[in-house]
């Protein structure tokens, strides 16, 4: 018999990237889509497939707002196992909605863990945490054990399903566990995400397409990697013997000013660097000598708080999965470089 995966989240990065992944190893797949005033499955053109019935990807309509959606998809579909993707993921977006990201992140994540509980159905659970969690970090580089230290609404959304999935899990017997996974990207990354946003950019820039690129802190640094290692990581933390929580992360870590000269080598743009903090300015040199700014700082992109340093310690996942990543950043970059190219309009 076929397992059963039910997505919820399954229109974003990950979700898409993980339905294919599960579809490969031969299950079927339910995904949970919410009602949008224009089609989201763009993503996932490449599976969701007509007619449903005869396909092994299956789509629902639910939000996590709304317990008795996520409790009929869940009693109707009685999934082996449970992915919790879903968010609103933006954490700069997170200041300006934060009741909105605590009910969605937080108690949305509650919701699906009730529902388990009250259908007694035996199914393992995987929560969606986040290195944004250990926010102004105490440790360097952050294990599962680095104490969290939240410091935007969306990492306190999320410590506290973290923490909710850890309850549910002791108290209830459910095989919950929880990924706490560094920044992980792809050309299917959200446009408004700082990689995906520098790489499209950059592309249109050199096509002559755009003009300029503003963005945010350039001196914040993460560990990146690709959003298609990270979900084979979220599929074996729930093929592992016992439930638990695991760090997800390259143990390589890069400023976005670095991410930016990255891209830039790759597409053959010269660019030179002038000024500090929200003044600093890249200018780009054309043969001829002549200088044109094209990357400019905006308040617009910073956040009342950033986190300045991220980069992760994932030996528990390299030991006890078997996991490591397989994609490099400037494979990763080529990838995105090259999507972009192609859809260029
Ligand atoms: P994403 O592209 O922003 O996808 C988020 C998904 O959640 C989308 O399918 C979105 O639907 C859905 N969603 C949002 N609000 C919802 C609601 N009220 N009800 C139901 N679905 C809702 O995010 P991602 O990059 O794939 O990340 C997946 C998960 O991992 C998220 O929980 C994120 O917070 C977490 N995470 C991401 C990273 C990363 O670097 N990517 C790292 C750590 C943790 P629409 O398509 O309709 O918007
Ligand atoms: O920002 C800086 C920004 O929005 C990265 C989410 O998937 O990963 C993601 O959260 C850094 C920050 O990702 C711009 O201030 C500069 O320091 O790409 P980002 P994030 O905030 O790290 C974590 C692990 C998640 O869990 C989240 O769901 O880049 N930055 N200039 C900018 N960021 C954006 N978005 N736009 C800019 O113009």
């Amino acid at each position: 018999m076929k397992k059963k995966a039910l997505i919820f989240g399954v229109t974003g990065q990950d979700g898409s990237y993980l339905s294919k992944f599960l579809l490969k190893k031969n299950y079927i797949v339910y995904g949970v889509k919410r009602r949008n005033s224009s089609v989201v499955t763009s993503r996932l053109d490449d599976i969701y497939l007509e007619p449903q019935e005869l396909s092994d990807f299956k789509m629902f309509y639910g939000d996590l707002s709304d317990y008795s959606s996520i409790n009929e998809i869940i009693k109707k579909t009685k999934p082996h196992e449970i992915y919790n993707l879903a968010a609103q993921s933006h954490v700069g977006i997170s200041f300006d909605i934060p009741n909105y990201t605590m009910d969605i992140n937080s108690l949305g994540t509650t919701r699906i863990l009730e529902s388990i509980k009250n259908s007694k159905l035996k199914c393992k659970f995987y929560q969606a945490g986040s290195s944004e969690m250990f926010g102004d970090v105490l440790e360097v580089p952050q294990n599962e054990k680095t104490p969290f230290n939240p410091v935007s609404p969306y990492a306190v959304s999320k410590v506290s399903a973290h923490w909710t999935t850890i309850c549910y899990r002791e108290a209830y017997k459910i095989f919950a566990s929880n990924g706490i996974l560094f920044n992980h990207e792809s050309p299917l990354r959200g446009e408004n995400f700082v990689t995906r946003k520098i790489v499209r950019a950059l592309v249109r820039i050199k096509k002559n397409k755009q003009k300029k690129l503003y963005l945010g802190n350039l001196y914040a640094k993460r560990d990146w990697g690709h959003a298609q290692d990270y979900v084979e990581a979220q599929w074996l933390i729930l093929q592992a013997k016992k439930p638990g929580d695991y760090v997800i992360s390259t143990g390589k870590q890069y400023s976005i000013k670095q991410f930016v000269n990255k891209v830039c080598k790759q597409l053959k743009i010269n660019i030179i660097w002038k000024g500090k903090g929200i003044k600093t300015v890249a200018y780009f040199k054309n043969k001829n000598g002549k200088k044109r700014i094209i990357i400019s700082c905006d308040k617009r992109y910073f956040r009342p708080h950033d986190v300045n340093s991220l980069i992760g310690d994932s030996n528990k996942a390299r030991k006890e999965l078997k996991w490591k990543p397989k994609i490099s950043l400037n494979m990763m970059i080529k990838e995105m470089i090259d999507f972009e190219i192609k859809n260029l309009n």
